[in-house]
């Protein structure tokens, strides 16, 4: 009787063994669960405190490099008044890289059609109000912007493989509407290639060129092509015959193939058929200097 006495306890030892084994288990993957949720709200508060809008009151700005010499910089939604606008606007304040960006159009997950027409070129349209909505500033407000300064233009680029390039302008101006808001930029610098004035290839400046290119959009032709840019590369943009840039494309993610190049297209990093998956362009006024963090 002992002995069966005996087995029986390390029988009932046994069973507690691997139900202790089991609760453990059980035990980590809550564990797990709970730092995934934690994350993912850490992830939800970041996200909606880049689309945040903040409130100035009275105060008059006249781009975002102001707001950021002010002391406000975070980055967000703001509300500006360019010296020619005749009323306030809204627009996205990027105070990273240095702070003072007034971002006028980006591109990040195909959400908004920018085949448009001239109009809602002319006066803005997207998403403003998401952390990484997409948009576009609007044409009047950028003639406005960048005729009350000397302003550098950064576009930041990247692609599907998670790679980072960059392109900057010196002395960027859109001209007004009479002019078919013509572009205007100087120097390059970055790392990402001079699409814009397509000096990568002196064969292809003639046609590729954005230099002075009037704007065009599916219903207003102002390029230097028999048929129609806008309407075959999907997007109002300063198109010449047709582009070595196209930021305002079709959003095709990646590698693709179409009838044409009407992709988010960066000609001198990935060429006419690898469409990008994210694109920001900003201004800053030239004489900015970022405060010393
Ligand atoms: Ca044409």
């Amino acid at each position: 009787l002992m002995c069966l006495y005996f087995i029986c306890m390390l029988n009932e030892i046994q069973r507690l063994r691997v139900e202790l084994k089991s609760l453990e288990l059980r035990q980590t993957k809550q564990q797990q669960l709970i730092q995934r949720l934690m994350n993912h709200n850490q992830m939800d508060e970041h996200s909606l405190k880049a689309g945040s809008f903040y409130d100035m009151g009275d105060n008059q700005y006249m781009d975002c490099a102001q707001i950021f010499k002010n002391g406000s910089t975070l980055s967000g939604f703001y509300m500006i008044k360019p010296l020619l606008n005749l009323t306030r606007i809204r627009v996205y304040c990027d105070m990273t890289e240095g702070g003072g960006w007034t971002v006028f159009q980006r591109r990040s997950d195909g959400s908004q059609s920018f085949d448009r027409d001239w109009n809602d070129y002319k006066i803005g349209f997207g998403d403003m109000k998401s952390a990484n909505g997409e948009f576009w500033l609007g044409n009047d407000n950028l003639h406005y912007l960048t005729s009350q300064d000397d302003y550098t233009l950064r576009i930041n680029l990247e692609d599907f493989e998670g790679s980072h390039r960059f392109a900057v302008y010196k002395t960027f101006k859109v001209d007004n509407e009479q002019n078919h808001y013509q572009l205007q930029f100087g120097v390059y610098t970055g790392n990402a290639g001079d699409a814009l004035s397509g000096s990568y290839h002196p064969e292809v400046q003639w046609w590729a060129s954005h230099q002075a290119g009037k704007f065009s959009t599916r219903d207003r032709d102002n390029d230097r092509y028999d048929r129609s840019c806008a309407q075959e590369d999907k997007g109002g943009w300063w198109l010449n015959r047709c582009h070595s840039a196209n930021l305002n494309g079709f959003y095709h993610r990646g590698p693709y193939s179409a009838v044409t190049d009407d992709g988010i297209v960066w000609y001198p990093w990935h060429g006419w058929w690898y469409s990008l998956k994210s694109v920001q362009m900003k201004i800053r006024p030239a004489s900015f200097e970022p405060n010393d963090v």
